[in-house]
């Protein structure tokens, strides 16, 4: 709480012990009324989730697991944009700490080729209107790296395995909460996401690179050459471009 420096972005944080998933809770009190700016933080998740049904692995006091309860007034469709605004708050925070990653569109945050933050926006839509939308956040913080769990070991990494200390949950916290307020205030006021997209573009791993792009269809490559202003992936494929709104994105490995 110390550092905190917003107005309304976890002015009120819920704490866990243990819980099944920020994400899931957040969502419980979204729909009973729990005021925009409620953020839900666990020290471990039992059944943290990614995207697509996949599992989040949370152990205990290792990282940051937490959800912010957000209202947006805007369309459903733009939801998307709260994913990249989440992205430039998480990634400001480890540059903060000197912690140079980089963010992989749309979802993670990776350090040395390994995921060491996922991020899963959720929301209750009905036509034109968002009721409420939660963004998960999960950042691996202070896992040894002999403790990364085997079934991720291959693919993910902790700001302690890559640095070599522990370093301070609380301040990361607070600088995810400070960066995330300051870039959706922008959203909320301006209709705009200028300063999330600026740092999306120059913190990204795939623009310039061949990428694969991996979708229900089938897989196909495709060279990324930009991030939207609406947070959209733009790629090129035999000449022609196009605009992806979200996807599983793969590059050499990553
Ligand atoms: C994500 O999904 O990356 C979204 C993760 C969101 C987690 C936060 S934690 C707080 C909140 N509460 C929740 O229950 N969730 C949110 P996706 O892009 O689908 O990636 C999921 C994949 O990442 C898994 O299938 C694993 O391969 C890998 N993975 C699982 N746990 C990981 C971890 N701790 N670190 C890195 N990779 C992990």
């Amino acid at each position: 709480a110390e550092y905190l420096e917003t107005d309304y972005i976890g002015r009120k944080i819920i704490h866990f012990d243990s819980i099944d998933s920020t994400n899931i809770k957040a969502k419980q009190l979204a729909a009973e009324g729990a005021k925009e700016g409620t953020v839900v933080i666990a020290e471990e998740q039992t059944m943290g989730r990614g995207r697509l049904g996949r599992g989040w692995v949370s152990p205990k006091g290792k990282g940051i697991w937490m959800s912010i309860i957000l209202r947006p007034n805007i369309d459903p469709i733009d939801a998307s944009k709260v994913t990249q605004i989440g992205a430039a708050a998480v990634w400001s925070a480890l540059s903060k700490v000197g912690v140079d990653a980089y963010i992989k569109w749309p979802n993670d945050i990776v350090l040395n080729g390994k995921k060491v933050c996922g991020i899963l926006t959720e929301m209750s839509a009905e036509l034109n209107r968002i009721n409420y939308l939660v963004i998960g956040i999960g950042v691996n913080v202070n896992i040894n790296s002999q403790e990364i769990p085997k079934e991720i070991n291959n693919i993910a990494t902790s700001i302690k395995a890559e640095v070599g200390h522990d370093v301070d949950r609380k301040f990361i916290t607070a600088e995810i909460l400070n960066n995330f307020e300051r870039f959706y205030n922008e959203l909320i006021k301006y209709g705009s996401i200028k300063t999330s997209i600026e740092i999306c573009r120059k913190a990204s791993i795939l623009l310039g690179r061949e990428i694969k792009i991996i979708t229900n269809k089938g897989e196909r490559r495709a060279k990324a050459i930009d991030i939207t202003e609406q947070g959209e992936l733009l790629i090129e494929e035999n000449g022609k471009i196009e605009k992806l709104i979200s996807g599983e994105i793969s590059v050499r490995g990553i």
